[in-house]
């Protein structure tokens, strides 16, 4: 089996050399420590880490560590990332690390991925053919409203003509607006909206809870009716993500959102960029995944965004593509930017950028579908705002 390989971005300690800062990681992280052992016998060495390079890097350095495979018990993820993005983040001999990347070989990816991915949504949603972009909406307020308040919200947006539609993520189970019961009138509300329509509009509730209560609150959430299901990845967990899209009983794609996530992914120099997090995404079983946006609300660099997305959809042995979500900050005024530089495989959330609209919801979710026809036409926004009210208001609102 080939090595694990893991891409750094460092900054040592001013008394301490780049080589001798890459070398601590190699060392802590697999068979050495900080000091000579008497118990690294020469049958443990097989399993020393290696610096393959070091090389300037802006303010900083990059660096290549190759990983022995046999220490890494395939399957467990947690395992995986305690060694790969482990003890060496608190190292004083280096000021700041990034994980930038994590290169794994194919006998410890085999996992069995989204059940649904990119085609298998499509083909729910009915845009298999057409091709189209998905356009979503997170109930707003993101907390506060009742189980009643929240399905005629979802009934506006679905008739407006969202594809899918999913809680906040600080919305779970709370009193003023308990989990099960919001599904049952969320799922009526869009039972009527799909009568209508003609249209299967998904809605995802968000299961995430304790661990050993994930699964039971996502089978309880599917018997009410809940076509999806949502879970945070960072506050549940990789495990969570993966017992929920490897449960059998569980056949509804599983959206991941990733609150917290900026507290690793946003300082340049220190923490854990997106892209292992999106592949350990992919691995675990989720079937869509936010990854951030380039005209939005959230801090941003397109650069890497496009190729966290690459990650995503590209062939990666046998697992399906996950669907991409740019989400925060959105608003029909912003579709087009985002689109021309994210591609069709993609799903524009707006929660403000729908429910702020200035004839409520249901025009707002109008506008965001008439902002992606306008793109799907090669029309730009304003021109095709001439002929329809919704988005001519959203972009006498927000502006482009
Ligand atoms: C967006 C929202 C999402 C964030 C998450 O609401 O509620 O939770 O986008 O960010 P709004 P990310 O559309 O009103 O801004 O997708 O970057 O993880």
């Amino acid at each position: 089996m080939s090595d694990v390989t893991a891409l750094y971005y460092f900054e040592p300690r001013s008394d301490t050399t780049p080589k001798f800062a890459a070398q601590a990681i190699a060392d802590e992280e697999t068979t050495g420590t900080w000091t000579d052992l008497t118990t690294r016998t020469d049958y443990t060495k097989r399993l020393d880490g290696r610096v393959e390079s070091v090389e300037p890097e802006g303010s900083g350095y990059l660096t290549k560590i190759a990983y022995p495979a046999e220490i890494f018990e395939p399957g467990n993820i947690p395992q995986y990332l305690s060694v790969v993005a482990g003890n060496l983040f608190g190292l004083g001999r280096l000021n700041s690390v990034r994980l930038l990347d994590i290169f794994l070989p194919e006998e410890l990816v085999r996992f069995k991925g989204p059940k649904f991915g990119i085609e298998g949504v499509r083909k729910l949603i009915g845009t298999d053919k057409s091709r189209r972009p998905h356009v979503g909406t997170i109930i707003k307020p993101k907390v506060g409203l009742n189980p009643k308040d929240t399905a005629e919200v979802a009934y506006l947006a679905a008739t407006g003509g969202v594809d899918f539609i999913k809680d906040d993520e600080t919305l779970t189970d709370q009193a003023f607006c308990p989990l099960n019961d919001r599904v049952e009138a969320v799922m009526a509300g869009l039972d009527k909206a799909m009568a209508e329509t003609g249209r299967t509009i998904l809605y995802a509730a968000n299961v995430s809870t304790r661990a050993d209560k994930i699964v039971e609150r996502a089978e309880k959430v599917i018997e009410c009716g809940a076509n999806a299901i949502m879970v945070d990845v960072i506050t549940c967990g990789f495990s969570a993500v993966q017992a929920l899209a490897e449960e059998p009983s569980i056949k509804v794609p599983v959206h991941v959102h990733r609150t917290m996530h900026a507290a690793m992914t946003r300082n340049k120099k220190h923490g854990i960029a997106m892209r292992p997090i999106a592949r350990l995404v992919r691995m675990a079983g989720g079937d869509q995944l936010h990854t951030g946006t380039v005209s939005g609300k959230m801090g941003h660099d397109p650069a890497e965004l496009l190729e966290d997305n690459n990650i995503l959809k590209e062939k990666w042995y046998s697992m399906k593509p996950v669907f991409p979500v740019a989400s925060g900050g959105l608003h029909p005024g912003k579709v087009n930017a985002e689109l021309s530089r994210l591609g069709n495989d993609i799903i524009l959330q707006a929660g403000g950028g729908i429910h702020g609209h200035p004839e409520g919801t249901k025009a707002g979710a109008m506008a965001m579908r008439q902002a992606v026809d306008a793109f799907m036409e090669g029309v730009t926004a304003e021109e095709y705002a001439k002929n329809h009210r919704e988005l001519r208001l959203a972009l006498e609102k927000w502006g482009k």
